[in-house]
């Protein structure tokens, strides 16, 4: 059971537009000021910082069918893709902060288009699969993985600044965990792909051990592929993670959410992470933003190694008498 040292190529997508509330796209610098860099280097962890990625001020064509700023969405995720996909290339394990879900399209294209044939693992309270056509709300950010599955394809108009996009994910490669609050259409299309989900009502019954051994034998049964955890930072309990746009009672505890993060790095199989809907702007207390934050931080640094029983750098040695 070993940890092999890998580096970590962090990019930062200050980006807010595939929802509607501000504060979201203060995410990446937030994080980094609650000392990700450090502390991943502290564990002996190499670190690239690419910094956060400038995004082009995209005007809006009229229409737009009721969904929110189709255009720097799309945008938007067409240079995030470009960087992943580097910072891929690069040979780090590439970690994605965000800003809001949208930017799972750009992350997990850019990912597949250096890497190939990937599984993704999507933490969340909700499942973020509904097409342009079925979204009450328009926002983007509900609905990333229906651009990103080849099934779905044939269910996905064409839209401004998304021609970039080719579907990269097969349904059988992706498992959700923690979902509690997902949408009539979602469900749908959840049953009619047979996609694998842990929802929380699973979590309750399996617990969270069983659950990502049964995520990991199900994703490995066709071969070992490279992992993209998704993780929405919503997928944890509100009394955790308050400073977040979309809260969902009843969520996964600080330490089902961290679980899940040191099971997958132990599979060796961790290629990249998103870790995103971190919003400083909507908390009640300062302390509420630090929950929040400090939580992301933990999650990362548990993709990356880190074990609560206690760590030590390979070549530690004991001072002698
Ligand atoms: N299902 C709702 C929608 O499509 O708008 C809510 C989506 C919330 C998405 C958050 C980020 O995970
Ligand atoms: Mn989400
Ligand atoms: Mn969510
Ligand atoms: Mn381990």
């Amino acid at each position: 059971h070993h940890h092999p040292q890998r580096s970590a190529g962090v990019v930062g997508a200050a980006f807010c537009r595939g929802q509607s509330r501000s504060g979201v796209e203060e995410g990446p610098d937030r994080i980094r000021a609650a000392g990700l860099l450090d502390r991943l280097q502290q564990r002996g962890c190499a670190v690239k910082d690419y910094g956060n990625l400038v995004f082009d001020d995209v005007v809006e064509p009229s229409g737009g069918g009721g969904l929110r700023s189709v255009a720097a969405v799309g945008g938007a995720n067409r240079r995030l893709s470009e960087a992943m996909k580097a910072v891929k290339e690069d040979g780090h394990t590439a970690v994605m902060l965000g800003g809001d879900h949208s930017l799972a399209i750009g992350s997990i294209h850019g990912h597949a288009a250096a890497v190939g044939q990937l599984s993704v693992v999507w933490v969340d309270a909700h499942a973020d699969i509904n097409t342009p056509l079925t979204t009450y709300t328009g926002n983007f950010h509900g609905q990333p993985m229906s651009f990103l599955l080849h099934e779905l394809q044939s269910k996905v108009p064409v839209l401004p600044n998304f021609s970039w996009v080719k579907p990269c994910v097969s349904a059988k490669d992706l498992v959700y965990i923690g979902l509690r609050d997902v949408d009539p259409a979602e469900h749908y299309i959840l049953k009619m792909l047979g996609v694998k989900v842990f929802s929380i009502s699973e979590v309750d019954r399996l617990g969270i051990a069983r659950v990502m051994e049964e995520t990991c034998d199900y994703l490995t049964a066709r071969g070992k592929k490279p992992v993209h955890l998704s993780y929405d930072v919503d997928a944890i309990d509100p009394s955790v993670t308050p400073a977040t746009g979309t809260p969902v009672v009843g969520g996964l505890t600080y330490r089902e959410g961290v679980y899940i993060t040191e099971h997958l790095c132990g599979t060796g199989l961790l290629s990249a992470v998103d870790l995103v809907e971190v919003n400083p702007l909507l908390a009640k207390t300062d302390q509420d933003v630090q929950s929040t934050v400090n939580t992301a931080v933990d999650l990362l640094l548990g993709c990356f190694g880190r074990l609560r029983e206690g760590n030590h750098p390979a070549d530690y040695s004991l001072p002698e008498p």
